[in-house]
């Protein structure tokens, strides 16, 4: 493919210059924004990534911010997973759906106070989908793109590397909580959370000024705890089960058939859109479901849904595929019909390098 040509539509972020300057190989567009892909190689920053310890650029999981005395009102209207036990230092990953149960987004909701929430978004448009909502309602809620970027550190000495800029007590944070802390006179939320199952954390940089010196902050605390650049690598989010929106799940797609159902409390959820669609597809169970699927060798970067045949008939689609150097295999997430998605069922995926095999496993490689 050819380069993307740069514009002011295309958003750089506060720490453009420090991805530059690290040797970024390439870039994804996100919420209209660059998104590293990869450094050295995808293998070598895979490798890298559950060994050691990455700053990541995530400046593109955009906030969504709800302030005002119907902030509350208003996001357990956007999603079917009960927020009553909520409570401010939480983070909770929430499906946002349509009237149809559609999936619009699924992202992490941050809850800073009573009357502040931040709605950590995946790559769709939601903060006009949560404007749209708050005007016609007539809330009082202010809902805005807030000058906050996240900026994640991840992998098994993250909490090293966290402890150094940020104290030592930055080690009790538990898993989905955030505290305040202070980087050069500046307070500082810090999460335990992130886009890889290697362990770590997320700043939410407030003002793109502090963007740069945390960065080369980050880069001298950890020189000898070999600290590099990455970014979100695809074959170890696939091998964690963790889903892409756009790729793994559309507006097509229901909560339950993402395996998402566990985040929705329909019952409870009172007044939350699209919650009698998502009664129903509840109770009857879904007929396709995503599943984990191996692949024997090395395939072409999955740039479109591939489609799974059956005798002739269409049964599903692969969605993402990366090689996993530690499972020696493809490794892969389809959205499978339910004749087909049983553990073990052998799939013939159609590619444009021709057909393929494919293997439903009992659960995601970690
Ligand atoms: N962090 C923040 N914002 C984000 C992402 C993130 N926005 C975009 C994207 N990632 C949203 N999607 C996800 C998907 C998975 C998770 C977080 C955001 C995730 N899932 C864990 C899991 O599945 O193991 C934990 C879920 C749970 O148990 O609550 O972390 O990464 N700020």
């Amino acid at each position: 493919m050819a380069l993307i040509s740069p514009s002011r539509r295309l958003r750089r972020t506060p720490f453009s210059d420090g991805v530059e300057a690290a040797g970024v190989g390439g870039y994804t567009v996100y919420n209209h924004m660059l998104l590293p892909t990869f450094f050295e190689s995808p293998e070598a920053d895979y490798r890298h990534l559950k060994m050691h310890v990455q700053v990541w650029d995530v400046a593109c999981e955009r906030q969504v911010e709800l302030r005002g005395p119907d902030a509350a009102r208003l996001m357990q209207r956007l999603t079917p997973r009960d927020l009553r036990a909520m409570l401010p230092g939480q983070c909770l990953y929430i499906p946002i759906v349509d009237e149809t149960g559609g999936m619009l987004n699924d992202p992490v909701a941050v809850k800073i106070s009573d009357e502040r929430y931040w709605i950590s978004i995946a790559d769709s448009d939601l903060l006009l989908w949560v404007k749209g909502i708050a005007n016609a309602h007539g809330y009082q809620v202010l809902v805005d793109e807030p000058d906050i970027s996240p900026l994640a550190i991840q992998g098994p000495k993250s909490d090293d590397l966290a402890a150094r800029v940020f104290g030592e007590n930055i080690r009790l944070l538990r898993f989905f909580r955030f505290g305040i802390f202070s980087f050069e006179g500046h307070d500082v939320i810090v999460a335990r959370s992130g886009y890889s199952k290697q362990g770590g954390f997320e700043i939410y940089v407030e003002g793109s000024e502090l963007g740069m010196p945390l960065w080369n902050a980050l880069f001298a605390a950890g020189e000898d705890l070999n600290v590099r650049a990455g970014c979100p690598n695809a074959s170890e989010r696939i091998e964690g089960g963790l889903l892409s929106y756009g790729n793994d799940m559309t507006r097509e797609n229901t909560p339950h058939e993402c395996g998402l159902g566990k985040f929705c409390d329909t019952q409870t959820a009172i007044g939350c859109i699209g919650r009698d669609a998502l009664l129903r597809v509840a109770k009857d169970g879904p007929i396709q479901q995503v599943r984990p699927i191996r692949i024997e060798g090395r395939v072409a970067p999955c740039d479109r849904a591939w489609p799974i045949m059956a005798k002739g008939q269409n049964i599903g689609q692969i969605t993402s595929a990366a090689w996993s150097p530690d499972f020696d295999c493809t490794v892969a997430i389809g959205m499978v019909r339910m004749t087909h998605w049983d553990p073990g069922t052998t799939l013939q995926i159609d590619t444009p390098e021709g057909t393929i095999q494919g293997v439903v496993q009992e659960t995601f490689w970690i």
